[in-house]
């Protein structure tokens, strides 16, 4: 904490009132015409593959849990599976905006995020980047398995790392992203800049404002975004997360290479 902060009594003790600006809702009112003036065709396949991808595997993840196959190839594996299955386009499109810099924390239902997440950054990251990530992770173990009959670039390779260290983590096997200890409502993948997600309701909505606050006190680009459902609008740890974040020590004192008070947004 910050070893002094002047405080003027005469101001604030002033006699006063609080007002607050309108707060806009429902205001987005494009049209696809309108939208696709703002991105090329390649934006546009980009998007729609990664929402197909993150559909997919949601699809084949129910079907494991409520009919025991997929496609023909059984898999046993009880327990509930927090889907998002109608909301891909609010997870491509948050990742389509985040930079590599930029990291994600989220709730018990965030593989959506995971995946749009891992695709922005395999997207952005070179080929060579791509591959000592993958190399060095864990030794190389989940690249040995994900290499094996693959054919084609480097891309498409760490694809199928994301989707297989992703669902392996899902289904708790050693060979998972975190070894199978995070399951499915604890993964992450921090090279992607997908940091813990966390099945305590609104658990991230605190846990993010103090990545955030390193990112400040380090003039570490990139901003942090808590992934949050409605309902954790009504815990403390949000609560909390909010009130921290709004301290003046941390609006006045310090700055930010983001230029933003907080390199922080909270998404319910
Ligand atoms: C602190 C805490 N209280 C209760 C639960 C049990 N619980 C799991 S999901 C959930 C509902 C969360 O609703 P919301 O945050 O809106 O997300 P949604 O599941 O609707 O996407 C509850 C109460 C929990 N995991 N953590």
């Amino acid at each position: 904490m910050p070893k002094s902060q002047f405080i003027d009594p005469e101001e604030s003790r002033k006699p006063g009132q609080i007002t607050f600006k309108p707060i806009p809702v429902n205001q987005y009112q494009q049209t696809l015409q309108n939208e696709r003036k703002h991105y090329s065709d390649d934006d546009f396949m980009r998007i729609y593959h990664d929402m197909q991808i993150i559909r997919e595997f949601e699809t084949m993840l129910n079907l494991i849990k409520t009919k025991g196959e997929y496609q023909g190839i059984p898999y046993h594996h009880p327990g509930p599976a927090h889907l998002s299955i109608g909301q891909e386009a609010s997870a491509v499109g948050m990742a389509y905006l985040l930079t590599i810099d930029d990291l994600i924390f989220g709730s018990h239902r965030s593989h959506g995020e995971i995946l749009a997440k891992g695709l922005s950054a395999i997207h952005q990251l070179t080929d060579n980047e791509l591959m000592q990530i993958m190399e060095s992770f864990f030794g190389g173990r989940i690249l040995r398995i994900v290499e094996k009959n693959h054919q084609g670039d480097v891309k498409s390779l760490a694809i199928r790392f994301l989707l297989y260290g992703t669902l392996s983590e899902i289904f708790a096997r050693e060979t998972g992203f975190n070894q199978g200890l995070g399951g499915s409502m604890h993964a992450f993948f921090t090279p992607f800049g997908v940091y813990p997600n966390n099945a305590i309701v609104g658990g991230s909505g605190d846990i993010s404002v103090g990545a955030a606050l390193y990112k400040k006190v380090n003039l570490k680009p990139g901003i942090v975004v808590a992934n949050i459902g409605d309902a954790s609008a009504a815990c403390g740890p949000v609560w909390e997360g909010i009130s921290f974040a709004a301290m003046d020590q941390f609006t006045k004192l310090w700055m930010s290479l983001t230029g933003a008070d907080y390199p922080l947004f909270l998404i319910l």
